[in-house]
């Protein structure tokens, strides 16, 4: 058996429970193939497989917190240090009755490799917990971070640990968790990103998911002799990636046709009314029934459908999972020439696999939705210099590095002669520089 055989067969047996973390480790193993069976006694003996797919450490806690008729609510709040091979361990805290421990582990393994495509030097992490903020008053969201913070805070710091927004976790939470960590601490220091531009924040950090999709869709369309001016473009989701992501793709001369939350859709033949839809999603944090009443020319429909409209590009923008086969199929029936994931992994592998032997342009997730992370640790240099850039500057560094990213990812494919397959090339140009860093510093 190969090497990469035998540790998928062990991570499956030692995961057996958690279909999201076996999903993620079996698109990168298979990738890395071409690399590790090069090189396959030299990466067998080092365990190198066996210690990329084990986190470092799997923190999980009891969250207690008051809710506003007195009752003790209790969640549970995890983060897992998955790998800081080349950096401290950095990436965002999801908010969502959804989480348990195979999703965090899928989310930090998936962002060991990100943020090493990145070139920034930051490590793999995530965190969360199964806490709904739908629904909860400012005071119970305020509760809610302030328990979470009371025991994150033994294991998190500036030069340790990391974490930032995601799912749920917006500015909002950032602020609350930032302030209790700098009760308990008594430090001011730059131990979260997505703060508020008034304590250490960088500007474009919001915006910066959504438009280095964008700049990263436009480079791999540019590298296939294409453009996404005059594109029709379907977005999934209505939340922070989302919403930047469509708000770039007007800037490039595309047309965003639909959104979509957890209970429904809008399909807007017009373009979606951006400032509508950060009205009711940003200011009221509403549903987006609110949208199709408030415009004429939207339809909305209950559940899910944004794949079933006639596309160019597709950018899946809201959750793991959300971009089936048969979503694929609509996809290419319509026509759709590139697919650019900004969610993490919300397309299944057998969907990847028909877009791409269909020839539709595929970018990962790790990929193409990096351009958080990377603001990210542009806000981390920001706050060590005691500094901050102006919009300008941060913009244009997440576009050169949105740009460094498709080349190197597209360089890494042919280099193992697979042009074209950037989900091949993004696994591979993100371990190569773990596990060079890994293999120096010896075996820990
Ligand atoms: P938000 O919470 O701001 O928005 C999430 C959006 O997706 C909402 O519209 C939400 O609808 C919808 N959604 C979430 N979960 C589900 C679900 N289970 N079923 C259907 N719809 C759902 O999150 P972000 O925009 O920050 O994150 C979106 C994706 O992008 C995630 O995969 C995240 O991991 C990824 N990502 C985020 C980055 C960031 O910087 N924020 C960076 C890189 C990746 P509703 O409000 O109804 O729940
Ligand atoms: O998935 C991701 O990359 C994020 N949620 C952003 C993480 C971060 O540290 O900015």
């Amino acid at each position: 058996m190969s090497y990469v055989d035998e540790v998928l067969a062990q991570v499956k047996e030692k995961n057996a429970s958690e279909p999201e973390f076996l999903q993620a480790v079996e698109e990168v193993l298979n990738s890395l193939r071409p690399v590790i069976d090069a090189n396959e006694e030299l990466y067998r003996r080092e365990a190198v497989l066996e210690r990329i797919t084990e986190p470092d450490r799997m923190i999980m806690f009891r969250v207690p917190w008051v809710d506003d008729n007195g009752q003790v609510q209790v969640n549970r709040g995890y983060r897992v240090q998955f790998n800081n091979a080349i950096g401290p361990y950095k990436g965002g805290l999801r908010l969502h009755p959804s989480v348990n421990l195979g999703i965090i582990k899928f989310l930090g393994f998936e962002q060991i490799f990100k943020n090493s495509l990145t070139s920034l030097p930051i490590g793999g992490g995530k965190g969360g917990a199964d806490f709904d903020p739908k629904g909860k008053s400012d005071r119970e969201i305020m509760a809610f971070c302030q328990s979470f913070m009371n025991e994150l805070y033994k294991y998190i710091g500036a030069d340790v640990d990391v974490p930032a927004g995601d799912i749920g976790t917006g500015a909002r939470e950032i602020g609350y968790m930032f302030g209790q960590y700098k009760k308990i601490r008594g430090v001011f220091e730059g131990v979260l990103t997505g703060k508020g531009l008034t304590y250490g924040g960088s500007l474009a950090r919001t915006q910066a998911t959504g438009y280095g999709l964008l700049y990263f869709t436009r480079e791999m369309l540019k590298s296939n002799n294409d453009d996404i001016a005059g594109k029709t473009v379907a977005v999934s989701g209505a939340g922070n990636v989302a919403i930047y992501a469509i708000e770039k793709a007007y800037q490039m001369g595309a047309k965003p046709v639909t959104c979509s939350d957890s209970t429904g859709w809008i399909y807007d033949p017009e373009g979606i009314d951006l400032a509508l839809l950060k009205e009711i999603k940003e200011v009221k944090r509403a549903r987006l029934t609110e949208y199709a009443a408030a415009r004429p020319s939207a339809e909305y429909h209950e559940g899910k459908g944004v794949w079933s409209v006639k596309c160019d590009i597709a950018l899946p923008c809201a959750t793991q999972n959300e971009l089936h086969l048969e979503d694929a199929k609509m996809l290419v029936a319509n026509g759709c020439m590139a697919v650019a994931e900004g969610a993490n992994m919300p397309t299944t592998l057998d969907a990847t696999k028909y877009l791409q032997e269909n020839g539709v342009l595929f970018a990962p997730g790790k990929a193409a939705n990096a351009g958080g992370v990377a603001t990210s640790a542009l806000e981390m240099s920001q706050n060590s210099e005691r500094l901050s850039w102006s919009f300008e500057e941060v913009d244009s560094k997440l576009e050169s590095i949105m740009i460094n990213i498709f080349h190197n990812l597209d360089d890494a494919a042919k280099r193992y002669d697979k042009a074209g397959d950037y989900v091949v090339g993004a696994n591979i140009a993100g371990f190569e520089k773990v596990v060079t860093a890994m293999m120096a510093q010896g075996v820990c």
